[in-house]
């Protein structure tokens, strides 16, 4: 049967371009039964060299260096969005303004109000849409939630995860352009909360549901930093590290904390899930692992089992190698662009969504608000 073609124009070529490049590279040999494949039509960036070279390296028909060029074009049915967080919102409505689907990386947006118009404009123009949290689609995170929801665990008494970074610790790192955009506040919107704790809300909204409230620590040590593109010194205005603790819509208890200071860490995201009759626990730097400690086993051989998570009925993995062989970081993001496919033979809506991914933003602004005015702050999340 001949595949419908879904032409894709990437815009962004850094590191996350990448991983959606390579996402799509792979679907089509992976996910042979798909009905529709991904055509990489164009890839778009404002240095003309580098685009060039990126769309020979990950095989673009085509290149802009003009992102307004890359949408106003026919031939292209989805915009991925793979640019700093400040060029989300403009990028992805003028993109629904022309009709095409969109694909944005996370976090959806600086600030609330920017994700608010940005879900108003997207769902007025009716696109098809999805938000790039990718930890969700790692085997062994999908599997949590499939054991959360079989009900195994029973009452959530407490969900905790952490995020922890040590690249900034340098005071000669500057704030701003490529590779440190993420220092910048303009850019960013915010320190570790937008770029670090939004993937631990996004997965603990999606396996424990809504997140009513809030109160949060900020901390930023650094306090100045020189400007990559001005060569001034100036006030650095993200957070460095932050640490809340919440209630679920379920009755838990939430604890979260993510820093870039803490010396040691690369990218240990990790989360643990107490319930009733059962726990739950992940850590990315063991990513095809899930524990579990089930008190309806025998007591002389209860005690936390570690899955590895490579068999093919459990998830995605029937799309892979043989049991016993793992996979790897990069396949979250070939499993959310083929899950993307999928939803357009189906008609269903490609999780998170913005208006979902709206929801984690809600929680990012009332602790960054809960921090400044040392208060507890309702997050006002609509889940699901
Ligand atoms: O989204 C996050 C990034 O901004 C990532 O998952 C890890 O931390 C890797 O880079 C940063």
């Amino acid at each position: 049967m001949e595949k419908k073609k879904l032409r894709i124009g990437l815009i962004g070529t850094g590191f996350m371009g990448r991983t959606h490049s390579n996402g799509f590279n792979r679907i089509t040999n992976f996910f042979p039964n798909l009905a529709y494949e991904p055509v990489m039509q164009a890839v778009c960036s404002r240095n003309e060299e580098k685009v060039k070279a990126f769309a020979a390296q990950w095989g673009y028909a085509s290149y802009e260096t003009d992102w307004r060029k890359l949408i106003a074009r026919d031939d292209i049915d989805a915009v991925d969005i793979c640019t700093p967080n400040d060029t989300h919102a403009e990028i992805a409505i003028a993109a629904a303004k022309a009709g095409k689907m969109i694909l944005c990386e996370k976090p959806l947006s600086r600030t609330l109000a920017e994700g608010e118009e940005m879900v108003r404009e997207i769902e007025a123009a009716g696109v098809k849409n999805t938000t790039w949290y990718n930890y969700r689609r790692l085997p062994a995170v999908t599997l949590a939630k499939q054991i959360v929801d079989s009900g195994k665990l029973g009452r959530i008494f407490h969900y905790r995860a952490n995020f922890l970074q040590d690249w900034t610790i340098s005071p000669d790192l500057p704030q701003g352009g490529a590779g440190t955009w993420r220092l910048d506040v303009e850019a960013a919107g915010s320190g570790v909360t937008g770029d670090l704790l939004a993937h631990c809300i996004d997965t603990a909204l999606w396996i424990n549901g809504g997140i009513t409230d809030v109160s949060a620590m900020t901390e930023t040590f650094i306090k100045e930093r020189v400007h990559t593109e001005s060569g001034q010194v100036q006030k650095v205005g993200i957070d460095d590290a932050c640490l809340f603790h919440c209630h679920f819509d379920n009755g838990s208890l939430g604890l979260f904390e993510s820093t870039r200071y803490a010396r040691g860490h690369k990218a240990l995201y990790t989360f643990e899930i107490n319930g009733e009759h059962a726990s739950l626990r992940w850590d990315l730097h063991d990513l095809n692992r899930l524990e579990m400690y089930d008190h309806a086993d025998e007591s002389i051989v209860r005690g936390w089992k570690s899955i590895l998570v490579t068999d093919g009925d459990q998830p995605y993995m029937d799309k892979w190698w043989v049991p016993g062989l793992s996979i790897g970081y990069e396949h979250s993001f070939v499993h959310q662009a083929a899950d993307f496919l999928k939803s357009l033979e189906t008609g269903e809506p490609c999780s998170p969504t913005f208006r979902e991914a709206l929801q984690t933003q809600k929680v990012c602004e009332a602790v960054i608000d809960s921090a400044k005015q040392k208060q507890w702050k309702d997050t006002n999340v609509e889940w699901p």
